[in-house]
């Protein structure tokens, strides 16, 4: 099998990658470890940037987004038992983000892609890279009990933290950047209209929670937790009562329902610089994880393979290589300010193990003068909406 540009992973990163290629003229193969409805039921982000949405409509994606996705004007942030709004038309010159599942997108590329008859390989194992260093790279895989070879003129990793395609890279080529946080998030998906219009992003003095929702009947609610918590300590009633008290405030009131999934994840912020080796170009996940406080993981994603498609196209237009070339340094300066904007949110909003009575005061602080300087609050409200292109 021949093609010009191999995507290894079918999360948000190598779907969108696949269209923006397939709109410049470039073929483009992705192949998958996991089946269908594995991918398209899979739960993770929920909040996608302004730009990010816009590039979405320009691919012909946007249609059910626009219909079912629920456009927001700002957040919350609840501490000492009382919510401040953050407006982000008013601070952000009119822009807005959109409350839609990462399934949802997914599942909306998926449907193009296939019906479009564009290849997209599901459950392929054993599969490996090769020859990134010359200009015939290859992945090999296993597809219906087949062992395929896909030779390829680039290969992208789109395989996410624990794909196979960062590892393929030699040894001393990467340096990695890690933080790991003393605590994770557990995650409930609940059969219950939403308990406000909004996200809630709560400190408390018993830590943090986050009410946010997928549709006006499902809501999606995190408390942290301890990193390594076993699901199974989490009865629903210990964790009604765990968001009750992390959310309450005067006059507002916490809708319950019945839970319909339940998971913990760890928190972690890592990069690795460069994203390129020879021939293989790493996105999203596969090269950067930020804690989901900020809501840029999938945004980053998606930012990464704008960027390195704008880059194959060139090249394919007319052999230049500077878009390549300058591929992980464009990329890398959009991720390190992503990075900052979710470790900070992370910091002010958690309680951390070490925590002294001046850092919660700090905290408090901090969250005082977001919500009461426009300057600061401009500053939350940019990021979160998505830094623009330049
Ligand atoms: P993905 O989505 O992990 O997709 C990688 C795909 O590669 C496949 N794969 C392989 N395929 C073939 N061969 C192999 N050897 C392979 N190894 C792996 C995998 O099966 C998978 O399908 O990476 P991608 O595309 O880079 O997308 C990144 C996002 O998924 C991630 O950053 C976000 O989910 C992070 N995130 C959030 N991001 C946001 O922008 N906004 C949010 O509100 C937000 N909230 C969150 C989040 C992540 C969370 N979790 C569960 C980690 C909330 C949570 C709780
Ligand atoms: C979500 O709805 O899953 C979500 C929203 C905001 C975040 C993280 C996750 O910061």
């Amino acid at each position: 099998m021949r093609t010009q540009v191999g995507i290894v992973g079918a999360g948000p990163a190598g779907l969108v990658l696949g269209e923006l290629l397939a709109r410049a003229g470039i073929e483009a193969v992705i192949v998958e470890r996991h089946d269908r409805p594995y991918i398209e039921e899979r739960i993770r982000a929920g909040v996608i940037e302004h730009w990010a949405a816009a590039l979405l409509d320009e691919l012909g994606l946007g249609a059910r987004l626009r219909r079912e996705g629920l456009a927001h004007h700002g957040i919350e942030l609840r501490f000492a038992g009382r919510g401040h709004r953050i407006d982000f038309p008013s601070l952000t010159g009119g822009k807005e983000v959109v409350v839609y599942g990462q399934h949802e997108v997914v599942k909306d590329v998926v449907a193009a892609r296939l019906a479009a008859d564009r290849p997209l390989l599901f459950e392929v194992s054993d599969t490996r890279v090769e020859g990134i260093e010359t200009d015939r790279p290859v992945i090999r895989f296993v597809h219906e009990g087949e062992e395929v070879e896909l030779s390829c003129d680039f290969i992208t990793g789109c395989d996410g933290f624990h794909g196979i395609c960062r590892p393929a890279i030699p040894a001393g080529v990467l340096t990695a950047y890690d933080r790991v946080y003393p605590f994770g998030w557990l995650g409930i998906l609940a059969e219950a209209p939403p308990s406000s219009e909004e996200l809630i992003y709560a400190w408390s003095e018993r830590g943090f929670a986050l009410a946010s929702m997928r549709s006006p009947t499902i809501t999606r609610l995190y408390v942290q937790c301890p990193p390594d918590d076993d699901v199974a300590a989490w009865s629903d009633d210990r964790i009604w009562d765990e968001l009750h008290r992390r959310l309450a405030a005067p006059g507002f009131s916490l809708t319950e329902g019945p839970v319909l999934q339940k998971s913990i994840t760890a928190m972690r912020s890592f990069v690795v610089e460069p994203m390129r080796h020879g021939r293989l170009f790493l996105a999203g996940d596969a090269a950067h994880i930020v804690p989901p406080t900020g809501a840029k993981g999938m945004n980053l994603a998606l930012a990464d393979v704008l960027v390195l498609s704008r880059a194959l196209e060139a090249f394919y237009q007319d052999g230049g290589t500077a878009g390549l070339d300058t591929y992980s340094d464009t990329c890398l300066r959009r991720i390190w300010k992503a990075q900052r904007f979710s470790w900070w949110m992370t910091s002010m909003l958690h309680l951390f193990e070490d925590d002294s009575a001046f850092d919660r005061r700090r905290q408090l602080a901090e969250l005082d003068y977001v919500t009461s300087s426009t300057a600061a609050a401009t500053a939350l409200a940019e990021n979160y909406v998505g830094l623009p292109f330049d």
